[in-house]
């Protein structure tokens, strides 16, 4: 059996939990304890139940499913978080998470790599917490989201500084899909606004905006991982660069075109898609170098994952790639 590195597995730890209870019904994201529902906005809501226990579980099922995998290692993220809850609640919240998962990744050592969740909204505090994230406790990434709030967007100007402290501390970022704040995804409740489709369109918009902005020309070295095959970018992004090359744009800042940040600044999971013809469409859209294993544990099964990959038209030096080999260009080696 092939070894594997999994860069998409989720855990919540019960401070995690405790903050988001601690808010009041209507203070969004808020989660209930009665109901174990999280309401993420309007008309957006999510019972944990069927995830509450594997999301806090490590040792119990979490590890057993790995070692029947063959996963070797996984990076271990929070998602949705509490990064962008208000500072005088993210700090001590995303402090408590980091410090848990670093006693996980203590506990059972080279198994669970860890992933620093940030409290994005005073940025000063974000780039501290993450230096102390990655020099003390050793974590290889930063798990963020596709919006920080309403129009409050990756690409605004003011993160700037956390992006560049991830590239100067030789990680990466997983630009992780979270809800959209348009009312045309959330009106349908759960079902169209969660990761089926309102998730995937917003984290589409936020790597394209990043894109246009010209992060990835101001920091060359800066690698964002995307799940989900690339959130539908490599079936659009032919005609997204044609139309977006049709008529001069002075707002648009990015030198190259979108494909030609695949491999070096861009990369994608296989996390939650077991298409066929989703794996061929990116792998023939961006080459199999770009492609990595993502399970999205819990939210999706690890197993499933595997068969379907098992399923896909790859050699075995393309499954080798995708499930350990790829990784090394983010510093993640067996
Ligand atoms: C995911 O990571 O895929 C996810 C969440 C939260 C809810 C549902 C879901 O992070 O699939
Ligand atoms: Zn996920």
């Amino acid at each position: 059996m092939i070894k594997k590195i999994d860069l998409e597995n989720h855990f919540y730890d019960i401070s995690s939990v405790e903050a988001l209870q601690a808010r009041k019904e209507g203070d969004y994201p808020y989660w209930v304890k009665d109901t174990n529902t999280i309401h993420w906005v309007e008309g957006v809501s999510m019972c944990q139940d069927k995830f509450y226990f594997e999301l806090l579980d490590f040792a119990e099922k979490r590890l057993k499913t790995m070692d029947e995998l063959g996963i070797e290692k996984s990076v271990i993220s929070l998602a949705p978080g509490i990064d962008y809850l208000p500072p005088a609640e993210s700090i001590p919240a995303c402090q408590k998470a980091n410090e848990a998962l670093y006693k996980v990744t203590q506990q059972f050592p080279g198994r669970f790599l860890g992933s620093a969740i940030l409290p994005i909204l005073d940025v000063e505090a974000a780039v501290k917490e993450l230096e102390h994230c990655v020099k003390d406790y050793g974590f290889v990434m930063w798990q963020t989201h596709s919006n920080y709030g309403p129009n409050i967007d990756p690409d605004n100007e003011q993160f700037r500084p956390v992006w560049r402290k991830v590239a100067e501390l030789g990680i990466f970022a997983y630009l992780h899909p979270t809800v959209s704040h348009q009312p045309k995804f959330n009106q349908y409740g759960y079902a169209m606004a969660a990761p089926g489709l309102g998730f995937t369109i917003d984290t589409m918009a936020s790597i394209i905006r990043m894109i246009l902005s010209g992060i990835f020309d101001e920091i060359p070295d800066l690698k964002v991982v995307l799940g989900h095959f690339g959130e539908a970018l490599p079936f659009l992004m032919e005609r997204m660069e044609n139309r977006f090359s049709w008529l001069p744009n002075p707002k648009q800042k990015n030198k190259k075109k979108i494909g030609d940040y695949w491999g070096t600044n861009i990369f994608v999971t296989t996390s939650g898609n077991t298409s066929i013809p989703a794996f061929e469409c990116t792998r023939s859209a961006i080459g199999i170098d770009s492609i990595m294993l993502g399970t999205d544990y819990p939210f999706e099964h690890m197993e499933e994952c595997i068969a379907y990959l098992e399923s896909c038209p790859m050699t075995e030096e393309e499954k080798e790639k995708v499930y350990y080999k790829n990784a090394a260009k983010l510093g993640l080696t067996l």
